[in-house]
């Protein structure tokens, strides 16, 4: 069965428009997966830990057969390919970070894997891309995208022309 997924797309070193390019097209290069769309690309000040560079983010939307943890594996290996180090750091700076915002209409919570994404709810960065694909979504719990939105403040996003 095919099941919708959202990808949060970030990065912060490394070139990372051209990191974040790399990324879509090994995301469309997925075995039993399409990728359906991508958003814009937006440029924000890090949360967490201010030294660092500011964040690209994108989002976009896959239709997959594989199940969360087997998607979870490729995503990882992906983020290995283009030079992810893991560090202890939270919130530290990466060259790719791929993170499973939802899938389908599922609640996941194992020690790999949380679903939906944590703070998806209050990020910018992660709820406009979002909306330009989705403008209609409803997360598992019943909330509107557009609830979320309106809570949460456009500003310090800038999004980069196409
Ligand atoms: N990701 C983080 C930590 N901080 N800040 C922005 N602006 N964008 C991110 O994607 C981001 C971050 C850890 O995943
Ligand atoms: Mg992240
Ligand atoms: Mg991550």
């Amino acid at each position: 069965m095919m099941e919708r997924v959202y990808i949060g797309l970030g990065s912060n070193l490394a070139e990372p428009l051209k990191q974040l390019r790399g990324a879509l097209t090994a995301l469309a290069a997925l075995p039993q997966t399409q990728l359906l769309a991508q958003s814009s690309f937006y440029v924000s000040d890090p949360l967490g830990p201010a030294d660092q560079p500011r964040y690209v983010n994108a989002v976009a939307a896959l239709d997959s057969a594989l199940e969360p943890l087997v998607l979870l594996d490729a995503l990882q290996a992906i983020e290995l390919s283009q030079g992810r180090e893991r560090k202890a750091e939270r919130w530290g700076p990466r060259t790719l970070d791929l993170d499973i915002l939802l899938f389908g209409e599922r609640l996941l919570n194992n020690a790999r894997l949380t679903v939906p994404h944590y703070h998806m709810h209050a990020r910018a960065f992660v709820l406009y891309p979002l909306a330009e694909l989705a403008p209609e979504l409803c997360l598992p719990d019943g909330r509107a995208l557009s609830e979320l939105l309106a809570a949460c403040p456009f500003a310090g996003l800038e999004r980069l022309p196409a």
